[in-house]
């Protein structure tokens, strides 16, 4: 995956933590400490080709991707908590209850999800663009998307899910971020209806990819190259594409999800080649 966007994503995240006046320094730090462990920055840098390929600068789309960056990162310091998957590893570090305490880890993500909409409503674009990113991530974040994923996960711990009840967990879980990180890449750049739907059936078919081989690389990955506990699906009973496909038919999913979404890429010309080539990175990943 492109280094240099995600380098840009970075510089661009603490220069905006920097200018933004400060909460108390405890929390403060905490944010930066989920903020800079190092993350592989798919949904920013998703954004930002989204929006070049639709024919606007990486400027206009950074708010949109740096407010994508804040959700995640929430979700991962929520997510990590006792009360949900209690992790104590995550990008390599221990995790933000662990280096700090639970309740700053708590007031962190909320923090981070509160900025993410400061941060969109105060960019520098015009209103309406303003309000439909607004809607978007809200949308993508919200109980109709990851939190209800989050929710629908939880409910599913030690029962018996088929093909389609796990289609609908990643699909809300997973893939709502993805999908409106490529989205908002257009919502920012004024696409037209043409290249919106273009974006979302590559969003879609990608967000699910995405999730096949994090399912995938919890059987084969390394712990140390994912920076988090690994195997803890199988242990937990949880049901996972392979533990429904076997890993084969897993990988050939995934790879079918990213054909279909490079050939939805057709109307915004040569200019999607860099989310051709995210799609490809997707699955060949090994973190
Ligand atoms: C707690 C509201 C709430 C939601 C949690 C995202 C999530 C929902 C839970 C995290 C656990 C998990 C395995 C989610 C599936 C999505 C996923 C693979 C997240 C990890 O994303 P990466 O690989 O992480 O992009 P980095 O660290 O690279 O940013």
């Amino acid at each position: 995956m492109s280094a240099s966007l995600r380098r840009e994503v970075d510089m661009e995240m603490r220069s905006l933590l920097s200018s933004r006046r400060g909460p108390p320094s405890r929390l403060k730090r905490a944010v930066r400490y989920a903020l800079e462990g190092p993350g592989k920055r798919v949904r920013p840098v998703l954004c930002l080709m989204a929006a070049e390929a639709c024919g606007t600068s990486r400027r206009r789309a950074m708010p949109a991707a740096l407010a994508l960056e804040m959700i995640h990162t929430y979700s991962l310091v929520h997510d990590d908590l006792p009360a949900m998957d209690d992790d104590d590893l995550r990008r390599g570090r221990p995790t933000v209850h662990k280096a700090f305490d639970e309740a700053t880890a708590i007031l962190a993500g909320d923090a981070l999800l509160t900025l993410a909409f400061e941060v969109l409503a105060s960019a520098a674009l015009p209103a309406e663009r303003r309000a439909a990113l607004v809607l978007e991530l809200a949308r993508g974040a919200g109980w109709a998307g990851m939190v209800g994923g989050q929710a629908l996960d939880l409910e599913a711990e030690g029962r018996r899910v088929g093909l389609s009840g796990l289609l609908g967990i990643h699909r809300r879980k997973t893939g709502a971020l993805l999908l409106a990180a490529v989205r908002m890449g257009g919502i920012a750049a004024g696409a037209d209806r043409r290249r919106m739907d273009a974006l979302t059936v590559y969003g879609r078919a990608v967000g699910l990819a995405f999730q096949i081989q994090d399912d995938i690389l919890d059987v084969t990955g390394s712990e140390k190259a994912m920076g988090k506990r690994l195997r803890k699906d199988a242990a937990s009973g949880k049901a996972t594409y392979p533990g429904l496909l076997g890993l084969e038919r897993s990988r050939r999913r995934a790879r079918a999800l990213v054909d279909e979404a490079v050939k939805a890429l057709g109307p915004l010309g040569a200019k999607a080649g860099p989310l051709a080539d995210l799609a490809r990175y997707i699955v060949d990943r090994e973190r």
